[in-house]
């Protein structure tokens, strides 16, 4: 298999902000130098130079010089940048990411599980009734049992959003994925480079646009709504606790419309990792809803501190790594990063010594938890370090700079990892540093690299930022963007079986924003594995609707996504 890959010379196919840093990537067998040439939309030649020859790079395999035209700052649309007989796409230089913001948010309205969905929002392709309360075919979600031997209660546990491409709501994936958007609106009041306002009340194509409350709020109380419900009710045993998730009983085929999912759905065991992620993001909630629904804001508060005690009572009440099916397994055996995590943010919001006493007894305190792969689910420590560094608190000046020396360091790490990469990703080049959804670790580490550039106003983690975002939209081996209508070639067949056009011309393509996991070494899906043995990780990807482990939407990774757009806006 011989994927096109286009024109051996590798742009961001988005474009470049007119102060950011522009590099690209020739794909080539010289190893001299090479003239480069970029011209303007009427092929006008505006810059020249000489490549800078890089050798053999183990991420992709190839030979690869790179280019860096930063000091071309005119704005237009139409560049193409040459080198060794070889023309890019084009692209645009000027404020290209002005829509992200938006599109990468209208992913998770259309994700909504319990609502019907407005075709005048957002495209009479993705209007759908709404899925799961109940309405036959479907089973749920309004009284849903417990698996059988694990409870004895029904829950109501309507709404949230959809996890990916399947119709499973997971309370662990669910609360990164909350922590990010909320996390993007708080960055809204407390970064210096943030535009106030850009996520405010009628910002995004929600239903809930014109009730004076930032869209984006409206947006992840959808699943926050959903999250509470997931907590276990007093009276019952192990009351407090989050069930860990609710799925179908078996595996569906797809497409399938949520709507007419006939499967049995089930609760299944709490888990302390879920009441955890349940309890940082109540207290996220619990102060950021605080100006727009106090009422709310204190339920959640009130339900955070209950998870909080409940996971203290049952530390290790682990999820089965082999209770996945009908539905993924999402388990992990290290609840320490998600204590750490939940502690922060009840800290955060209430000033409580308590609270503050947990949190700095947490070895993540003082260790080291920014990775090289960057965090995703299984690896909250990080969120809490993000948040301990950004938002204003009662935590002593001494104590935060800490925490803000701790994202600096990370980020110059992450700004000596992308100057070593050929395609300047913010990721070692090594196989197992391109595994199942690592482009949500990939623009993570760009999340730092943002966050530095916030507590610091250094310019070289703004670069860092931008730059590591390049990959995404472009530069990178299979020369594609991995974000739906974001560059020249982009995904449009993820994993979904919402999104199912590549099987069925009736059922609609992944809305624009819509991010695939990405290059997976792994090759952890049949499809994948058959068409991509033996593949260099940056090849590991196939834009086939088949292929789950390189190539499906998730929540936890438009979230990422989600933030970085935003920052990306603020700095045009
Ligand atoms: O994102 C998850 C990834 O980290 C795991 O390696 C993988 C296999 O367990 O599961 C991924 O999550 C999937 C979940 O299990 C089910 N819904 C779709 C998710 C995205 O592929």
């Amino acid at each position: 298999y011989e994927p096109d890959t286009g024109p051996r010379v590798r742009v961001n196919q988005v474009g470049y902000l007119p102060d950011g840093p522009k590099n690209a990537t020739v794909v080539t067998e010289s190893t001299q130098p090479l003239a480069w040439t970029l011209a303007n939309a009427s092929g006008t030649a505006v810059a020249t130079g000489q490549t800078t020859p890089r050798g053999v790079d183990p991420a992709s395999g190839q030979n690869t010089h790179s280019v860096d035209f930063s000091r071309v700052t005119a704005e237009g649309t139409g560049y193409t940048l040459s080198a060794d007989g070889e023309t890019s796409y084009p692209f645009a230089i000027g404020d290209v990411y002005a829509d992200l913001r938006s599109d990468s948010l209208q992913f998770f309205y259309i994700q909504r599980s319990g609502l019907p969905i407005d075709g005048a929002l957002v495209g009479q392709e993705y209007a759908r009734p709404a899925g799961h309360l109940g309405v036959a075919p479907n089973q749920g979600d309004t009284d849903v049992p417990c698996q059988a031997g694990v409870c004895d209660h029904r829950l109501d546990v309507r709404g949230g959003w959809y996890d990916a491409g399947d119709h499973g709501k997971y309370v662990v994936n669910g609360g990164l994925a909350t922590y990010q958007l909320l996390s993007t609106f708080e960055r809204t009041r407390t970064a210096p480079s943030a535009t106030p306002g850009a996520l405010g009340d009628s910002t995004l194509r929600v239903p809930e646009r014109g009730n004076r409350v930032p869209d984006i709020l409206d947006e992840a109380r959808w699943e926050l709504e959903f999250l509470l419900r997931m907590q276990v009710p007093a009276g019952q045993p192990l009351a407090g606790m989050a069930h860990h998730k609710i799925h179908d009983a078996a595996w569906t085929g797809l497409p399938l419309a949520p709507e007419d999912d006939p499967q049995p759905r089930e609760l299944h065991a709490p888990s302390t990792a879920a009441t955890l992620n349940l309890a940082a993001t109540a207290a996220q909630c619990g102060r950021l809803y605080r100006g727009f629904d106090a009422t709310f804001a204190s339920r959640c508060l009130s339900a955070a501190r209950t998870a909080y005690t409940a996971a203290k009572a049952n530390p290790a009440r682990y999820a089965d790594p082999a209770d996945g099916i009908g539905g993924g397994a999402y388990s992990d055996n290290d609840v320490t990063d998600e204590f750490y995590w939940a502690a922060a943010e009840l800290y955060l919001t209430t000033g409580e010594q308590r609270y503050l006493a947990d949190l700095t007894a947490s070895p993540h305190h003082t260790g080291e938890v920014f990775e090289p792969n960057g965090f995703s689910w299984p690896s909250t420590a990080a969120l809490a370090k993000l948040d301990l560094a950004t938002v204003p608190s009662r935590l002593s000046w001494f104590k935060r700079l800490m925490m803000a020396r701790d994202v600096v360091s990370a980020a110059d790490e992450y700004l000596a990892t992308i100057a070593g990469q050929a395609y300047g990703v913010p990721i070692p080049g090594a196989a197992d540093s391109y595994f199942w959804g690592g482009n949500g670790n990939i623009i993570n580490n760009t999340v730092v690299l943002a966050t530095a550039f916030d507590l610091t106003g250094d310019r070289r983690y703004r670069a860092g930022a931008l730059q590591g975002m390049d990959y995404v939209f472009g530069r990178n081996a299979l020369n594609h963007s991995y974000v739906t209508d974001w560059g020249t070639k982009t995904p449009q067949n993820q994993h979904s079986r919402i999104f199912g056009r590549q099987l069925d011309p009736n059922s609609p393509n992944p809305p624009s924003g819509s991010l695939a996991g990405g290059a997976n070494s792994a090759l952890e899906d049949p499809f994948a594995a058959d068409l991509l043995d033996g593949c260099a990780p940056q090849f590991c990807y196939v834009d086939d609707i088949q292929s789950y482990s390189t190539n499906e939407v998730a929540i936890n990774w438009n979230s990422a996504l989600a933030w970085i757009s935003s920052f990306l806006d603020d700095q045009a």
